[in-house]
């Protein structure tokens, strides 16, 4: 994996804009609201250069045009926007973008609050995830809410207060955006900030989402069960179980229904790919949380396999090991078939299981080893710090 390793350096390197280099590890697909809003036009663009887009834009916009005149049309930092924002809404500029952000989010919340009426509140103070008698003063509900949330506060804010999100945004935006745009607007008063703040709202949202999101790689060669694990392990029908060995060429990025920030991304092998795969899918196995890499019992561990996993191993992020299709095997060679499989893939013990993803119904009726793949899926999503309440099991 040195190649992954060298694009995250990359990533880094490329930009001092903070703005933009947050932007680039979100999923494509993830920005385009943020686009439309702003009128990037996202046609065309890879997730670098829409990052790149946006983030420029967002900072133009946040500044004013004739400052822009002496900084070369780049505009003024991400943090600079924030200050300006967060110094108009009558409060102390904090020491980084995220806790600004986080600023401008409770301020929103606590204005908005003021216009609401009580049935409008209920329904926000449920959205947070809250029970219990609903304050009428939005300094008052603010308090509570993370004195009750606490670590999950920043992100449930940020759902309400951005606009990307589809699960929420259905009713968070007719309920807070446009009392943002109305009220607080009022109070910074710049015909620009209409579309910067809730902007900067979406970005808060954004970065709060990447805290809490889980991309789990699915590796394998042709034909070892990948489609097949992420249907037993997921529940998702990837439409795509092919006996055609090689049927997934290129990388799927999966999002699980009903999930804002679970992602499967299903990949065909680590080192030909990676060479020809896109930017974009590029940067998605770059930031992969756990690796799931399937072995197929038929055939076994070859070279390939060997240099696969190994490259998984590399990413520095846990990886599961998981022989596919022991159905097929006798089980009187099972246990000495994995061994040997262990062995040539010098897999830790406590990261190596077997499975059957989709057995032959005369061999198994059900799915075997699934439950285990998913405890430890939990187990070491939890140790990243990771919030595994979207796991569907
Ligand atoms: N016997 C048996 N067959 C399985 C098992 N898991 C998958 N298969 C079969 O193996 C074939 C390939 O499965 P897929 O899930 O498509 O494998 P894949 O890794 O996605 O394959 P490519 O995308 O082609 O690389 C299909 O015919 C599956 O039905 C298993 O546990 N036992
Ligand atoms: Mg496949």
């Amino acid at each position: 994996m040195t190649q992954l390793t060298e694009t995250r350096t990359d990533l880094a390197r490329h930009d001092a804009d903070s703005l933009a280099e947050l932007l680039r590890r979100c999923h494509r697909e993830e920005l385009l609201p943020l686009a439309r809003r702003l009128g990037v036009n996202p046609h065309g663009l890879g997730l670098d250069h829409l990052a790149t887009n946006i983030g420029r834009t967002l900072r133009r916009k946040g500044s004013s045009g004739f400052a822009n005149l002496f900084r070369g049309g780049q505009g003024p930092t991400y943090e600079a926007v924030l200050e300006r924002l967060v110094r108009k809404a009558g409060m102390v500029p904090g020491a980084d973008a995220e806790r600004m952000e986080r600023a401008l989010m409770e301020w929103v919340l606590r204005k908005s609050w003021e216009a609401m009426e009580d049935e409008e509140r209920q329904v926000v103070w449920a959205d947070l995830e809250l029970v219990g008698p609903v304050p009428d003063d939005g300094t008052e509900a603010l308090e509570t809410a993370r004195q009750s949330l606490g670590g999950r506060f920043a992100w449930n804010l940020a759902r309400l207060t951005g606009f990307g999100a589809a699960s929420v945004a259905g009713f968070a935006l007719p309920l807070l955006m446009p009392i943002a745009g109305c009220a607080t607007l009022f109070y910074l008063s710049r015909p620009n900030d209409a579309e910067v703040l809730p902007a900067v709202l979406e970005v808060g949202r954004l970065r709060q989402q990447l805290r809490h999101r889980v991309t789990v790689g699915v590796v394998g060669s042709p034909s070892s069960g990948k489609d097949a694990a992420i249907g037993a392990i997921f529940g998702l029908d990837t439409g795509n179980v092919n006996p055609v060995a090689g049927s997934t060429k290129e990388v799927a990025i999966l999002r699980l229904p009903e999930a804002t920030s679970l992602w499967v991304v299903n990949t065909p092998g680590m080192g030909d790919i990676i060479e020809s795969v896109t930017e974009e899918a590029r940067q998605v196995l770059a930031f992969i949380d756990v690796f799931v890499y399937v072995v197929n019992a038929q055939g076994g561990v070859q070279a390939r396999e060997q240099a696969d996993y190994a490259m998984c191993q590399r990413s520095g992020r846990p990886v599961l090991a998981v022989v596919n299709k022991i159905d097929t095997l006798r089980e009187d060679q099972r246990d000495s078939y994995l061994a040997d499989a262990r062995t040539k893939l010098d897999a830790p013990e406590e990261d190596f299981l077997a499975a059957a993803f989709d057995p032959l119904p005369q061999l198994s009726e059900t799915p075997i080893g699934v439950d285990e793949v998913r405890a430890w899926l939990t187990t070491h999503l939890d140790e990243l710090g990771k919030d595994t309440r979207e796991l569907p099991w």
